[in-house]
């Protein structure tokens, strides 16, 4: 097996870990709750080195492009709304970064790079690696991991840490080599290690 460092200049990034894309939300990741265990397991070994954990989250106006009918997603992450909270039991450390995407009425963004300062902010702490898991693979974690790497992030995703909609079957699996062919390393908690 793999071995990968959490180095100093790694990062911990969670992607839209938000009460409606679990199940019995609005936009419902099928099994998106089993992300939350593994990654409090990855955000403890962060925060005890120390290292950034970034969590982004979709952040919408009620009248977002992506909603019905101008879009093919139910109305979902609505800002300040419940629905657009983190999962109650992922367990954020304090100072969390979190960077809030997809916020113009009239903009489409997965990626969390995307209309955010989230790659300055991650320059300014000096950070060159990211680990990132969260949901929906297919979609904001393909679009962040893909975004990371052509602006010259080392990218780690944390396949046990992530699921998609797979709104056509395999479309998770898609991604994920999408991914690897971009220069993504997919790696599970059992190759991580600490310095
Ligand atoms: C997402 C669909 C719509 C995601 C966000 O976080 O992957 N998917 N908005
Ligand atoms: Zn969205």
């Amino acid at each position: 097996m793999a071995k990968v460092a959490i180095t100093r200049r790694s990062a911990l990034v969670i992607v839209d870990v938000q009460r409606d894309f679990m199940p019995g939300g609005a936009l419902p990741v099928p099994s998106g709750d089993e992300v939350v265990p593994v990654l409090n397991s990855y955000i403890e070994l962060f925060d005890r080195l120390g290292r950034p954990v970034v969590a982004t989250r979709d952040w919408h106006p009620p009248n977002h492009i992506s909603f019905r009918p101008r879009g093919p997603w139910p109305p979902h992450c609505v800002r300040g709304t419940e629905g657009a909270e983190f999962h109650p039991d992922l367990r954020l450390p304090e100072g969390t970064i979190i960077v809030s995407k997809a916020t113009e009425p009239d903009r489409e963004a997965y990626s969390g790079f995307e209309g955010t300062d989230m790659a300055e902010g991650l320059r300014a702490l000096g950070v060159r690696r990211l680990f990132v898991g969260g949901v929906a693979t297919d979609y904001c974690v393909r679009a962040t991991v893909l975004d990371g790497l052509r602006l010259g992030f080392e990218v780690f995703v944390l396949t046990d840490a992530v699921k998609g909609v797979d709104v056509e079957p395999g479309n998770s699996e898609r991604a994920l080599e999408d991914m690897l062919k971009a220069g993504a390393v997919l790696v599970e908690l059992g190759e991580v290690v600490t310095p």
